[in-house]
């Protein structure tokens, strides 16, 4: 019975640890934020091409295509829709992706 016991503790540290140690290196991969916008060019099975501007420390202003943290995001964004997202350093997908709705439009009327 003690010896379960101590096996049982040891098991729960390790799981612990396990756990901390993954947290710490998915911060680690993802690097500084930045946040990208830009208009869809094209829309694929598994990525989304965009136009962005440059993106201070992270990319020059380019045409490109990027993979994105959920695939219905591939589903709701069309071609023609500028969209806001954020990117990591190193990491070219595209995480939480808005569309920004076109305000120049609705200030014109
Ligand atoms: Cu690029």
């Amino acid at each position: 019975m003690r010896v379960h016991r101590i096996l049982h503790v040891l098991a729960v540290a390790l799981a612990i640890a396990c756990l901390v140690g993954m947290t710490a290196t998915a911060q680690q991969a993802k690097g500084k934020s930045h946040t990208l916008e830009g208009k869809v060019e094209g829309v694929q099975t598994d990525r989304l091409t965009v136009n962005h501007g440059k993106v201070e420390g992270y990319m020059d202003a380019m045409t490109m295509a990027y993979k994105v943290d959920k695939s219905d995001v591939l589903k709701k964004v069309k071609v023609g829709d500028r969209i806001s997202a954020t990117v990591y350093d190193g990491d070219y997908t595209l995480y939480d992706v808005h569309v920004v709705p076109p305000a120049d439009k609705a200030k014109q009327k």
